[in-house]
């Protein structure tokens, strides 16, 4: 198996994790430079396995140690500095930081005092009221991480999987089947192409009339930790963080009738399958065909006719419905619509005119400057951008008034240079503990467009944080709500709303709602944009890109909207440049 640019880029994401752990600090010399390199070289485009350590270290963000790691992963197909941190650090306690308060200190604390390893000996310590008895910790800190594992779904077997952690690993999968001889498509499947947050196991379906050769490639690939099972035509695996792979290979033929069996839902394909007997029809994985004569009478398999089998659309064609998006797969009602009014003109990837949440190397997270951050919009043809670097109050990162100021002039002078963008002087407020927001609301007024958003204080009860949505909202000088609950999808939950005030607020102030398109967040979530869309509220889809690289999240933003139901209209920033302007004007009032 040849190493990739991915798969060198997960190997660095891995050494930051164990290096983290480790060093008992995100902000240690080693783990930063490990995450600036992996930065770098994320960006730098061109082929890196192919490059000598003395070429990795003139790319700029690369040291010397990194370069070699990166050189042994591509001759051995292994790093023994990974290999050695994975012996000490098991994914089952790599698993424990995913709760928070459980930072590397903490975990090293509860490992040497109480021999914690894995999130069962945790809840051990916690039921045994051990935890408390340990410097820095108390019954608080046990009871909260008690309801963490509790929410975050951490025991059991089949443990779901944030979707960031699988999708990465599809891309890379899909892309190195796409190589092997005789394949003709590769496509991801199941919950993952529904943009299902959490992911139980990754389908793959292969189009090829050489089984064999994609079979044996998948047994050899890099991913695989164990073989669950291996046969002609369908390969199951284990990743090392024990997330299961099935690869089945199809006739090219029969591709479409088998995505689209194996993407899923279940209930969605009980609809079509119905759908199908209604009309005469028989569906399955391998098309659709007659089952019955002009008469009523039921065929005998070898007298059965292929309807259609080749693409989703020809079959969706042949049981008289529209093409139904794979986020909208889930039987909340796609199907009727498919096949009676219709579906909404979903919102598309090439609706989007604009990102209105951008931050720049002015944000003490943001690493790209003003200028590379516009330069890659105007690569992707955007009419209007939001510069919007976080307010003062957010600790270590916020902006002074004054430094806001000197931001503008950085924006005025680059804006001379692309004519035809808009780009805007914004701000990430903060929503703060009671509802308050950043500067004095006359500076804050001076903003041409603002997201506020919750950073802090996620303990507080439902209906504190319901009233504390419903202050920011009626600001008015807020014109969008990022990233709505906090979440990070499997690792922190996100704040509790009463999801029908806060909805009712954003129409009330015609204030748009974020859909983030990082997948670690995915917030706005489908069901709540779901909620959102039929009460008319607007939406506002968004990369919250701190660095170049990230601009392409724009598509899982998108999908995410999808899910949800979102007809383009309802996007503030699919409007033309005019329109959206006029907008922001007007519903500040
Ligand atoms: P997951 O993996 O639990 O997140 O969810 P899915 O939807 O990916 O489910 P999975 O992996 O068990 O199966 C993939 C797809 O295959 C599923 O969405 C629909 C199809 N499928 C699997 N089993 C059945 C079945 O018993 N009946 C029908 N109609 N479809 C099935
Ligand atoms: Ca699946
Ligand atoms: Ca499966
Ligand atoms: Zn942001």
């Amino acid at each position: 198996m040849t190493v990739t640019n991915q798969d060198v880029l997960a190997m660095l994401s891995e050494l930051v994790i164990l290096t983290t752990l480790d060093e008992e600090s995100p902000q240690s010399f080693k783990v930063r430079a490990y995450e600036n390199a992996r930065l770098a070289l994320e960006v730098h485009g061109a082929d890196i396995t192919d490059l000598t350590v003395g070429e990795l270290t003139k790319i700029k963000g690369v040291g010397k140690a990194t370069a070699n790691k990166v050189r042994e992963l591509v001759d051995t197909g292994s790093v023994a500095k990974v290999d050695a941190l994975r012996e000490v650090y098991p994914p089952a306690y790599v698993e424990l930081s995913r709760i928070p308060g459980m930072g590397p200190k903490t975990l090293k604390l509860v490992r040497r005092e109480l021999g914690v390893e894995d999130v069962g000996g945790l809840r051990e310590a916690i039921a045994n009221q051990t935890l408390r008895a340990l410097p820095g910790l108390g019954a608080k800190s046990e009871a909260k991480m008690a309801k963490a594992i509790e929410r975050l779904g951490l025991t059991g077997k089949d443990r779901p999987t944030p979707i960031a952690d699988a999708l990465p690993l599809a891309t890379r999968l899909v892309a190195d089947l796409e190589a092997v001889a005789g394949v003709v498509e590769v496509a991801y499947c199941g919950s993952l192409r529904r943009m299902a947050e959490t992911i139980g196991d990754i389908d793959i379906t292969v189009a090829s009339t050489e089984p064999g050769a994609v079979m044996k490639v998948v047994r050899n690939h890099r991913e695989v930790a164990d073989i669950v099972l291996s046969g002609d035509t369908k390969t199951s695996f284990l990743t090392s963080t024990g997330l299961q792979v099935d690869v089945r290979v199809v006739e090219p033929e029969q591709f479409g009738a088998a995505t689209l069996y194996f993407t899923g839902s279940k209930a969605h394909n009980i609809a079509l399958r119905q759908r199908a007997i209604d009309r005469g029809l028989l569906l399955n994985e391998y098309g659709l065909f007659t089952a019955t004569d002009d008469g009523g009478e039921d065929l005998e398999p070898h007298e059965r006719e292929v309807v259609a089998r080749t693409t989703e659309t020809e079959i969706y064609e042949a049981l008289d419905l529209e093409f139904i998006p794979p986020p909208m797969r889930e039987a909340t009602g796609e199907v009727e619509a498919a096949g009676g009014d219709g579906l909404p003109e979903l919102i598309q990837r090439s609706h989007i005119r604009g990102d209105l949440h951008y931050h720049t190397d002015r944000s003490g997270d943001g690493r790209s400057t003003v200028a590379e951050m516009v330069a890659v919009a105007a690569a992707k043809g955007y009419e209007y951008l939001a510069i919007t670097d976080h307010g003062i109050d957010l600790a270590i990162n916020g902006a002074t008034a004054e430094e806001m100021l000197g931001q503008r002039e950085v924006i005025r002078t680059v804006q001379v240079d692309y004519p035809d963008m808009v780009i805007l002087w914004g701000c990430e407020l903060n929503i703060g503990a009671d509802g308050g927001l950043d500067y004095e609301p006359e500076f804050r007024a001076l903003f041409e467009y603002t997201v506020a958003s919750v950073h802090s204080h996620f303990d507080q009860s439902p209906r504190d944080q319901t009233e504390r949505l419903v202050a920011a909202i009626s600001d008015p000088t807020v014109d969008s709500i990022g990233h709505l609950t906090g979440r990070y999808i499997g690792r922190r939950p996100g704040i509790e709303l009463d999801y029908d005030v806060v909805i009712e607020a954003l129409a009330q102030f015609d204030v748009a709602l974020e859909i983030n398109g990082a997948l670690q967040r995915l917030d706005a979530g489908a069901d709540v944009v779901r909620r959102a869309v039929d009460r008319g509220v607007k939406l506002v889809i968004n990369t919250d890109s701190h660095h170049t690289s990230e601009l392409g999240r724009m598509e899982y933003g998108v999908l995410t909207g999808q899910r949800g139901w979102l007809p383009r209209d309802l996007v503030i920033n699919t409007w033309e440049r005019d329109r959206f302007l006029d907008w922001v004007d007007t519903h500040r009032g």
